[in-house]
This record gives structure tokens, sequence and C-alpha cells, in this order.
């Protein structure tokens, strides 16, 4: 599998960014079975202008036996603002959460990074096995914790929500993130198909974290900026917080 189309961009991002879609990327090649996932025709790298200043979009997708897909993006607006976002959507044939990952740094200080494995139960709880697992990692303390927005509440207890305010907390946050990652996808790789009520409950869930992430006006401001409304509403609908058709069963099972 090739990488090949990244590495341009990535350079050129903060070092953190950078540091972190390596962490990711290996951790997807280290425990999973990857195979290409088509983006929409247009969408897989973009140009635009915002401010005057260009905007860059660069993606690499991907799917495994359960992942429906797999995102991580790299976004620069210029010299202003450099942007990794990822997102792993289970397929929901199995009982898995989201693992969503946003970092963002504007004028080579890092603003907001924020790193989650989300729940998809109504009930919002982690499955057990999650829940044991991610209680048993250190408590990391951050001088400068972030509130979370209203549409927020879709993530769970152990989510990251900070301003790194040192070196040494920005490599708190990438050491935390490969933990989430380490345990999200041997518990991936580990877990069976659930009934088709389920099914039909983590459709229902993975629905609503997608809404509820469309609500995030910082987001569909820089999109809109440089894209107009109606490119932004369409790029978070079917890109970045896009649902697997619903009437159509998994080719995997
Ligand atoms: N996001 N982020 O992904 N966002 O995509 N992001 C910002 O310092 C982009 C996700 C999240 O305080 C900010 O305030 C763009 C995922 C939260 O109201 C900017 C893209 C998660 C906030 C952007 C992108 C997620 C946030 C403001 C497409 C979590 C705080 C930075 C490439 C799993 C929202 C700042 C608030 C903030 C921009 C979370 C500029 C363009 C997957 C909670």
């Amino acid at each position: 599998m090739s990488f090949t189309s990244i590495p341009s961009l990535r350079e050129q991002q903060h070092p953190l960014i950078r540091q972190l879609a390596d962490c990711i990327e290996a951790a997807w090649h280290k425990h999973l079975d990857l195979s290409p996932y088509q983006l929409p025709a247009e969408l897989g790298y973009v140009e635009g202008r915002l401010e005057g200043e260009k905007l860059i979009i660069q993606n690499s997708c991907y799917q495994t036996p359960q992942f429906r897909k797999i995102h991580l993006e790299l976004a620069k607006v210029g010299n202003m603002l450099d942007i990794l976002h990822c997102v792993m959507f289970p397929r929901p044939e199995y009982d898995l959460p989201m693992f969503g990952c946003d970092l963002v740094a504007g004028r080579g200080q890092i603003s907001a990074a924020i790193a989650d494995l989300s729940p998809v139960h109504i009930e919002r709880v982690l499955p057990a096995s999650y829940t044991s697992a991610l209680t048993a990692l250190t408590t990391l303390n951050f001088s400068q914790p972030r509130e979370l927005p209203e549409w927020g509440n879709i993530f769970s207890d152990f989510c990251i929500f900070v301003r790194p305010g040192s070196p040494e907390e920005e490599a708190m946050f990438l050491s935390r993130v490969g933990d989430f990652l380490d345990i999200h996808c041997t518990q991936a790789i580990a877990s069976s198909p659930v009934s088709p009520e389920q099914v039909t409950q983590n459709l229902a869930g993975q629905h609503n974290y997608c809404t509820k992430q469309q609500q995030n006006d910082k987001t569909r401001r820089v999109l809109e900026k440089a894209f107009g409304s109606a490119w932004a509403e369409h790029y978070m609908t079917t890109v970045l917080f896009d649902l697997p058709d619903s009437s159509a069963p998994s080719p995997h099972l």
C-alpha cells in the first residue's frame, strides 16, 4: 500500500501533527488488514482559498474487515492553520466505538488537541472490555483543559480535550492517542458480529455521532470560507461524517 501522496503536505506541518499522523498510520499498519477505500470523486486532494491563503486538503482512506472506513485528513491554510482530522467508522455489524481525533495548530501553536473512543450505545456506555482497558491507563494531567461545546455530549469520560501547554504535554497527548489506537485495534480484530437488533442500534448511534459532529461550526466556518456553504455541507456529510447505506449489508459478512 502506498502513502506517496501524503508526505509532501505532512512535511510542512506542525511537528505534533506530523508525529500524530505517523503514529496513527503505524498503528493501522501494525494491527489492521487495510484495503483502499474510494472517496467520492474529486475529494481526495482539494485546494481552495481562504482570506488570500491557499487551503490544501489531503485525504487518505482505507477499510478493513471491522471498519467501514478509516480516514486520515491533513489540511493546511497558508501559514495560519494546520489541521489533522481522523475518524475510524466501524462496520455496524461490530459493537465498536468511534475513534476520533482532531488537532488544530494556529501560527505554530496547538490550540486544540482532542481524542476519544466515543460510545455509540443509547446509554452512552463503552463496551466493558474498553472501559477496563481504558481505566487501566495512567491518569493524565494537562495544565490547560478545554471545555467541550454543547454538541460534545457524544464523547466518553476518557475523552481528552486540551491545549497542550508544553512539549511534555504534547508528548503525553501523542502517547495517549497511541494507547487508544492499540486498545481499539486489538479489541476490534478480536470482536464478533452482533445481532440484527444491535446492528440497528449501532447504526443509530453512529448516526447521532455524525449529526453532532456536523454541528461543529468551527470546522464548518473554515470550509465555508474557502469553498462556500454548499460545498462545506457536502464535504461534512459525505467525507468527514458520512453514514453507511443502512439498506446494504456489509460485503465482509
Ligand atoms: N476544528 N477540524 O477536522 N473534530 O473533526 N474540533 C476545531 O482552538 C477543522 C473532528 C473538535 O470549541 C477548530 O478552538 C477542520 C473530530 C472539537 O466549539 C477548528 C477540519 C473531532 C473542537 C477546527 C477538522 C473534532 C474542534 C477550532 C477538516 C473529535 C472544539 C480550534 C479538516 C473527535 C469546538 C480551536 C469548540 C475545533 C477545524 C472535535 C479551526 C477545517 C473527529 C470538540
